[in-house]
């Protein structure tokens, strides 16, 4: 079957599929992305895809893998095209987005990408790196590019961190300014004032790409794309009204961005009630045997946890105001049966997940004296996970940065579930300052445990449901 690209990409059109409606043969990047995953390609591309139509010509992307060479080596291969499946209530299509200019890798074409950070025609950088990608080398890689521009007299730039972390542009810009600060005290007061690093929320269900895919890409297109991607219907980019160039916020809005003055509201609500649920989602459904989120949500028991949780726990303590509809659509969206999100794609690096998904609820419940079951559930779900074996005694792999000192504290302490809650709850990095040693957390996380090792997960996840309502 003929490869997508730009040759082929009329098969696809006759097939109905949404196409780039601007010339892309004379687009050049104005944006490094860095870190080609399957979520920006599906969100913030779209977003650019969507300015282009309009005939800003501003949002071309450099797509920069971190290692795998791979992907950017298809979306070469493929003139920077790939589709992407939609699928919401309303129905299936697909579209393929044009913003893709180009692609490199980092290990591979380091001195690519800081030429590219450097190039006159570079205004924006966004970075999807997940949690742990958060390092003093990416800080140190973006001040190289930076360090050029400002030894040829450009402008700063906007740098937008797109990745699930409370207050992510300023952790970013710390972090690029003490990576500056060891050129020089100089570029770091440039890097500081003339850059900006706006926080921002991003909001879309992206699961990886599976084979199933790629060939419903092969049936609907009548082409071969190595890089379709699936997602939902829904998006939401909440950015920071903080831009070098202050049109790009009524550009950026324009296509369905919110611009706003304070991103904290949207981040505390999708930190805590998606990504919070998600990884409760994760970890039950993977000791149940439960593949996919929409497999975990159709279990009467886990939606009634999640809903709860959602309400009692999490919900009091956010600002975002239409709370209700969000925390009604995400019931919906995690339903979503066309997503097939693998739990074991979820509960992948929750070590660095939970510290901004979890405790920050149980530390404003604790403070209120209100009940925050739901996720000391959720840690005892987790804890159990950390075995690498379901209820049904399949083994799977952990994925975590911190695998090798949980998984050994967690099979260790498999039979006596107080043992495992102190020894996996000491870890501040998880758990923040106060946990480790709060004694009522860990009597809590025990119970359930207990209950998880002696019930399964779905029948104490039930027993969770029974005592909550009755307490209310
Ligand atoms: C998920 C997120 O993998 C995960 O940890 O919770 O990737 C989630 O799908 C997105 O944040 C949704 O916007």
């Amino acid at each position: 079957m003929t490869q997508l690209n730009t040759q082929s990409l009329a098969i696809a059109a006759q097939r109905g599929a949404a196409m780039p409606a601007y010339d892309r043969q004379s687009l050049t990047p104005s944006v490094v992305h860095i870190g080609l995953g399957a979520f920006h390609r599906a969100h913030q591309a779209m977003v650019f895809d969507a300015l282009l139509s309009k005939g800003d010509r501003r949002w071309g992307v450099l797509g920069v893998a971190m290692r795998s060479t791979q992907l950017a080596d298809t979306l070469k291969a493929q003139d920077g095209l790939y589709a992407v499946q939609i699928a919401s209530v309303k129905g299936i299509h697909w579209q393929i987005p044009g913003a893709m200019v180009d692609t490199c890798v980092l290990a591979r074409e380091e001195a690519t990408v800081v030429q590219a950070i450097a190039a006159p025609g570079t205004r924006w950088i966004t970075l999807t790196v997940t949690e742990k990608g958060y390092t003093p080398e990416l800080a140190k890689l973006i001040v190289q590019g930076l360090k050029l521009r400002h030894q040829q007299g450009l402008p700063g730039l906007t740098i937008a961190s797109c990745d699930n972390l409370s207050h992510n542009g300023k952790r970013l810009q710390a972090a690029c300014v003490v990576a500056a600060q060891a050129v020089s005290a100089e570029l770091a007061t440039w890097v500081d004032q003339a850059c900006v690093f706006p926080n921002s929320m991003v909001d879309r269900i992206v699961p990886a790409a599976t084979p199933e895919r790629l060939q419903a890409a092969r049936d609907s297109l009548g082409v071969d794309d190595a890089a379709a991607l699936g997602t939902e219907g829904f998006w939401e980019w909440v950015i920071e009204d903080r831009f070098v160039d202050p049109s790009d916020g009524p550009a950026l809005a324009s296509a369905g961005v919110t611009v706003v003055r304070d991103v904290a509201p949207f981040e505390e609500a999708k930190l805590r009630m998606l990504n919070g649920s998600h990884s409760a989602m994760a970890s039950m459904g993977a000791v149940a045997g439960l593949k996919v989120i929409c497999d975990c949500i159709s279990q009467p028991e886990i939606k009634t946890y999640v809903r709860d949780m959602m309400t009692d726990e999490v919900a009091p303590h956010l600002s975002r105001p239409d709370w209700v509809e969000y925390r009604d659509a995400l019931l919906q969206r995690f339903a979503n049966p066309e997503l097939k999100h693998s739990v074991h794609q979820i509960a992948m690096d929750s070590s660095q997940k939970i510290p901004q998904r979890w405790p920050p609820t149980v530390a404003l419940q604790m403070q209120k004296g209100a009940c925050y079951e739901h996720i000391a559930f959720a840690a005892a779900a987790w804890m159990r996970y950390l075995q690498g074996r379901n209820e049904a005694g399949a083994s799977y792999a952990l994925s975590d940065p911190m695998a090798e000192q949980l998984q050994p504290l967690a099979i260790a302490h498999a039979n006596d579930p107080a043992a495992c809650v102190k020894a996996i709850s000491a870890f501040e990095n998880v758990w923040g300052k106060d946990l480790p040693t709060n004694a009522a957390w860990q009597s809590r996380v025990t119970y359930w445990l207990t209950q998880i090792n002696a019930l399964g997960v779905l029948r104490a996840v039930a027993s969770l449901n029974q005592a909550h309502a009755t307490s209310k």
